[in-house]
């Protein structure tokens, strides 16, 4: 069967399709070639065959070439909510949108009018009225692009690719068939959950060290700082400047005796230097992309002129992966890779010329720029994180990425790239991180406060005051610009950001439990909205207003009128932080328990042996809610060397009984002390503490 549109627009469904997984369908184009895009790096196995499409089935893409491009459609019909996309600028409700898909470096996200940023995710999530789901990837990485109205429409560059498509009950369902098919994120370090300090100009390692003993004299629960580009001899990557940063170790033992992680930035150019030993390495072995005359490729990055791995190569990955080694042991405990979509300045187009040559191997074939540009950061990631937990087997890698592809969640976290202290950009930070979320990417956040330009007191406030609730929680601002500390604009902003962060701290039982839901089924950890009744149409385009997991709602002092889901969800206000008409306004479930920890100045200090467990009853008169514990870093919890808990509460007239009981795990918590804040419409109420694992009151 084909459909014609108009004069070379006929479009034709499908050549072969097949059931790949429940819910799950596979289509291809008529003349598919494997070669020109398999192995995928999307998904973690190759799709097999589990059964015929039913004859029922509702999606089905249509295919078809014009003017060259490889053209998929896919007719939803009306009432669809679009969401997803990856990292994208503009709002959450994604219809009418057009997304390029081309790996940008984007400052501002001006770049195309924001319709390209560094990273993509050829991915559309589909929320219909009735609260029934689909998610379509178009498995292609050339160079491409979407578009969503009655229709969602990919159009590609490169030669027709196969359309997988899956149906579910709910967008959850949908998200945790993504999960499956591209893979679960790894469980994080802890520390790399807490609040982060960084800024382009950290130098030198005394100004390091100052803005390390400024975060604790101003009680400032903190866990990482990073260095930025400034702590590298002539920005050559794995060196550090000898005069600023002498001795990495004795920094990196400082930070550490003060219990703070350190994270170092590591780009992909490597200077073309004689001597240089990583750029020597690489032309010897001939690692380098190529140009379309097949001479090492050389654009200029912040070192001059650069070579660049070819990190399609399984070789080249496992050569990058090694540089890791010493690199790590002067105690550096995460690596922010930057520029990776890549970026290269004084050319126009802000990166390598799409006939460049990569060579591919491991069952892929050497293609053009064109086709691997958009899996440059992702392959480099990819090798880091590999290279990282070769150097450190016993702790859990943590990589910070800039660019990235669906599927690229699995090596690393990530930031959204260089926005500006302006607070519509803050205000965007909510949709951009929730459809990361919504694309398979659970650990992502902004830079709080705004990396270009000078930031002010009432926007840091508000930014902090917000931005503590999203999964990854990291103050950074561009070189030149006024400093952007919390202590930067005098005590009242320091007092608000403090608060705020100390918020953060005290929730860390209830993230990190989030953290866990992520790894086991793909569900984001900052939610839209809608999350919290899908049949609502009245949240579908809420994005001011957000949840954090699924049992609390966040709502900025900064956002009025923001819709509301049914049901009495009760303002909590936590003890050591106080209102101050800054924070945000937080919001719990009815129906669930959060857990909550005593304040911790950092997460090596943190415990939970006097935890709170924050009650907010159904009309029923039930709740419940988990908690999930390990070590909060290496790999023993894989073999049950974890805790984890239930959580419930229930009425019996005026008795109320709240019990902890472990379901999964061997791990033996010495007994700790736990207490009741009963949640009511007056605020909380909290019982004494008591030893054990059952606390009863009377109402
Ligand atoms: O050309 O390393 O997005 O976070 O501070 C700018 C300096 C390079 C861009 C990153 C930004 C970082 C900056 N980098």
């Amino acid at each position: 069967m084909a459909v014609t549109l108009g004069i070379g627009m006929g479009y034709a469904m499908a050549d072969k399709s097949y059931m790949t997984d429940k819910g799950v369908a596979v289509f291809y184009p008529s003349g598919y070639d494997a070669t020109q895009h398999e192995p995928s790096p999307i998904f973690v196995n190759k799709l097999k065959f589990v059964g015929d499409v039913p004859a029922e089935w509702n999606l089905r893409p249509e295919f078809s070439i014009s003017d060259g491009k490889s053209m998929v459609r896919i007719p939803v019909g009306e009432g669809v909510d679009f969401y997803g996309n990856g990292e994208v600028s503009g709002p959450l409700r994604r219809n009418g949108k057009e997304v390029r898909f081309w790996n940008t470096d984007a400052p501002k996200y001006e770049a195309d009018e924001g319709r390209r940023l560094y990273q993509s995710h050829p991915w559309v999530l589909g929320v219909r009225q009735d609260g029934t789901a689909f998610g379509v990837i178009a498995d292609n990485t050339w160079k491409s692009s979407v578009t969503m109205d009655d229709d969602i429409v990919f159009e590609s560059e490169g030669p027709a690719f196969r359309v997988i498509v899956i149906e579910k009950e709910s967008p959850a369902e949908v998200l945790k068939s993504l999960a499956d098919l591209t893979g679960h994120i790894e469980m994080p370090p802890l520390w790399a959950l807490g609040y982060q300090q960084c800024r382009w100009s950290y130098f030198p390692d005394t100004r390091v060290k100052e803005i390390a003993d400024s975060l604790r004299i101003n009680r400032i629960p903190s866990d990482v700082i990073w260095m930025d580009i400034d702590y590298m001899d002539k920005f050559k990557i794995f060196t550090f400047d000898k005069e600023k940063f002498p001795d990495p170790k004795g920094l990196n033992d400082y930070l550490h005796d003060r219990n703070f992680k350190s994270v170092y930035m590591i780009d992909p150019g490597v200077k073309v230097e004689e001597g240089y030993w990583v750029d020597d390495q690489g032309t010897d072995a001939d690692y380098w992309v190529k140009d379309a005359s097949g001479k090492p490729y050389v654009g200029e990055v912040w070192p001059g002129l650069c070579h660049f791995p070819d990190f399609t190569r399984p070789e080249v990955r496992e050569w990058w992966g090694t540089l890791y080694k010493d690199y790590m042991a002067t105690g550096i405990d995460g690596v922010w890779n930057d520029m990776n979509e890549p970026a290269i300045f004084n050319v126009e187009t802000s990166t390598m010329p799409e006939d460049n040559c990569h060579l591919g191997g491991g069952g892929l074939a050497p293609g053009p720029h064109l086709r691997y540009h958009n899996v440059f950061g992702y392959n480099m990631v990819k090798a880091s994180r590999d290279g990282i937990l070769a150097a450190n087997p016993d702790k859990r890698p943590f990589v910070l990425t800039r660019s990235n592809f669906l599927g690229g969640h699995r090596y690393a976290a990530t930031w959204t790239g260089d926005n500006a202290s302006d607070p519509e950009l803050m205000k965007m930070s909510i949709p951009m991180t929730l459809n990361l979320g919504l694309s398979g990417q659970p650990f992502s956040g902004p830079d709080i406060g705004g990396f270009f330009g000078d930031c002010t007191p009432e926007l840091l406030s508000q930014w902090t005051s917000m931005g503590v609730y999203f999964p990854f929680v990291r103050n950074h601002s561009a070189a030149g610009t006024r400093s952007q500390e919390p202590w930067a604009f005098g005590p009242e902003t320091l007092e608000v950001c403090r608060t705020a962060i100390n918020r953060r701290y005290r929730l860390l039982p209830y993230i990190y439990t989030l953290f866990r839901e992520a790894y086991e089924d793909g569900m984001p950890v900052m939610r839209p909205l809608f999350f919290a009744d899908v049949k609502d149409p009245s949240l579908r385009s809420e994005q001011k207003a957000f949840l954090l997991g699924g049992d609390l709602m966040i709502v900025p002092r900064w956002a009025e009128n923001t819709a509301r889901p049914n049901g009495e969800w009760n303002k909590i206000v936590l003890e050591d932080t106080p209102d101050d008409g800054v924070q945000a306004n937080l919001y719990q479930r009815p129906g669930s328990i959060i857990p909550v920890a005593e304040l911790s100045q950092n997460t090596t200090e943190y415990n939970t042996d006097r935890l709170t467990l924050l009650v907010s009853f159904d009309p029923h008169g039930k709740a419940t809610g988990r908690i999930y514990e390990d070590a909060g870093d290496g790999f023993e919890f894989r073999d049950g060397q974890y805790a984890d808990y239930i959580a419930t509460a229930s009425t019996d007239g005026n008795d109320v009984t709240v019990r902890l009981s472990q379901t999964g795990g061997n791990w033996n918590k010495p007994p700790r002390s736990i207490r009741v804040g009963l949640v009511t419409p007056k605020g909380i109420e909290y019982t004494p503490w008591t030893e054990g694992e059952v606390v009863s009151f009377k109402l």
